[in-house]
């Protein structure tokens, strides 16, 4: 007997997005840590001097280098993406003094959300801190330009498979596991952050040929799910679940670049989230 398979409908799973402009509070950030919010975007929450600056230390990183993962775009730091925890950790150790050179001896808005967030949690006897092996020390984020060069500079694709394959951190992907971006320099048009009504489910991976990646999922796939687009601009920042499938449209305009920098954080239990990248 010959079985034909259906394809995979995606399921839709509702959203909720809250998009404002001043600045950031931890308890919206614990919000989206507990799964209320889905997406959230603070416009101009930190400032376009420091922007400027970060932006500027970013072109001139000896750190800077090219992705050779699969994922086109230029970094400094540290991806997890398709390594287990010891490769993690050791390149993160490697790549620590080019993380510092971004920021050099800025008063900072990663780590100024960082230590905020870790004196609020610590009120409710909850840790957070960076995740840590015998190898070393997760950096506190990593920064990207993305250089796809289809429809989407970043292919839509989901942020939780390749924390199930990063041993330590894989208590985190049974929680929410968060994205928080910080965007210092914006192109003039495109280069939107796309989320899809849809948290895709280890079946749902399956059905896509992406289980241990979660990337990239076909448009066809999700030709039929609601999305929103995030419209940002430099000095904005943007929180998401990362288990809802996103992507970041094409940059149109190329006097600006886009750059991101990036890192992860979730519950690995109820009394501690932990950081990376
Ligand atoms: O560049 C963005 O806005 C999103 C980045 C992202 O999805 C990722 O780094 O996994
Ligand atoms: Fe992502």
């Amino acid at each position: 007997m010959v079985t034909v398979q259906s394809p995979q409908v995606p399921a839709i799973s509702p959203f909720v997005i809250r998009e404002r402009t001043g600045s950031i509070s931890t308890a919206e950030i614990i919000s989206v840590l507990k799964g209320e919010i889905t997406g959230l975007h603070i416009r101009q929450g930190f400032s376009t001097e420091i922007a400027k600056e970060i932006t500027a230390r970013f072109a001139r990183n000896r750190g800077l280098k090219e992705r050779k993962d699969g994922v086109p775009g230029q970094y400094i730091g540290a991806s997890h993406y398709r390594k287990d925890a010891a490769g993690y950790f050791a390149e993160a150790e490697n790549e620590h003094p080019f993380v510092d050179a971004l920021f050099g001896s800025l008063v900072d808005p990663v780590r100024g959300l960082f230590d905020a967030l870790r004196r609020e949690l610590h009120k409710h006897r909850i840790e957070l801190r960076l995740a840590t092996s015998k190898r070393g020390q997760a950096n506190i984020c990593r920064a990207i330009c993305w250089s796809g060069t289809g429809m989407y500079a970043l292919e839509p694709h989901d942020d939780v498979a390749q924390v199930q394959c990063a041993d330590d951190l894989a208590a985190v992907a049974k929680n929410t596991v968060v994205a928080l971006n910080f965007y210092p320099s914006m192109p003039e048009e495109g280069g939107d952050l796309r989320i899809w009504s849809h948290k895709p489910t280890a079946t749902d991976r399956n059905s896509q040929g992406v289980e241990t990646t979660g990337y990239p999922y076909s448009i066809a796939y999700l030709e039929a799910v609601p999305s929103h687009d995030f419209k940002l601009q430099a000095g904005d920042i943007a929180l998401i679940d990362g288990g809802f499938i996103h992507g970041v449209t094409r940059q149109l305009g190329n006097r600006k670049r886009r750059l991101l920098l990036n890192c992860f954080l979730g519950f690995a239990r109820p009394d501690l989230v932990l950081w990376w990248t």
